[in-house]
């Protein structure tokens, strides 16, 4: 499948950007930034960081806020095994997640998926230099990522070559795409590649004008769109 919800925004829109907010910048409230942006982007990828400093109360106050107009994602990149990780998915779509991120190389998401009702989006190949499990391993996690009947996969932006291969093979799966301003990549550029969605973070949520850097986004994005 695809992640329906987030396309429906995306065309809407007319953006393909999902914002990371790991940090924000001047301890500017989380709520504040989304608004100030809320109508220029498809989604807010939430995680650790954001989870360990605002907490759940939060977390769950801002889903509530912007339900329906944003698309909410969980980034926990779950790894246990798959009895545990089906509990975890459970407890993050009870806060009203609408997509959940998971690792893959553990093995068993193909045993839980039929009970999985959030989108699930598998990490197959990172972004960062250190990632060189993933480079040895991309045909295995290629493999368990089509057994796990995924509806998206986090592709770095500038590994074409993958996007190529995961287009071909699971060309129903959405890309979605980090390494994208802060790590080097140009807005735009996975989109260029092949992604579907842009995992944009501290290039806007560290900007002293998050608005204007996501006008700035959407202009690179809308040449690939
Ligand atoms: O570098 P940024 O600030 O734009 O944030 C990128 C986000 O994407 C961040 O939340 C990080 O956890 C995530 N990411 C991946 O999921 C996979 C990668 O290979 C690289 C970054």
């Amino acid at each position: 499948m695809t992640l329906v919800k987030a396309w429906e925004i995306a065309n809407r829109k007319n953006s393909r950007i999902i914002m990371a907010i790991d940090s924000v910048l001047n301890n500017k409230k989380p709520e504040t930034l989304i608004s100030e942006v809320a109508d220029l982007i498809v989604g807010v990828k939430i995680g650790l960081p954001f989870l360990l400093t605002y907490g759940v109360g939060k977390i769950k106050e801002i889903i509530n806020t912007f339900q329906g107009g944003i698309y909410f994602l969980a980034d926990f990149k779950l790894a246990d095994i798959p009895e545990i990780v089906l509990l975890e998915i459970n407890k993050i779509s009870s806060l009203g997640f609408n997509g959940v991120i998971t690792h893959l190389f553990q093995g068993g998401i193909p045993k839980i998926r039929k009970d999985i009702m959030t989108d699930i989006i598998g990490v197959v190949y990172m972004s960062h230099k250190e990632a060189y499990f993933f480079k040895e391993n991309f045909k295995r996690l290629l493999n368990e990522a089509i057994k796990s009947d995924l509806d998206g996969v986090v592709v770095g932006a500038k590994n074409k070559e993958i996007m190529d291969i995961i287009n071909k093979r699971m060309p129903k799966v959405d890309i979605l795409s980090p390494g994208i301003g802060i790590q080097g990549g140009c807005y735009g550029e996975a989109l260029k590649n092949g992604a579907d969605f842009e995992i944009i973070g501290r290039a806007i949520t560290w900007s002293s004008n998050p608005r204007e850097k996501v006008f700035e986004i959407l202009k690179g994005e809308r040449r690939w769109i």
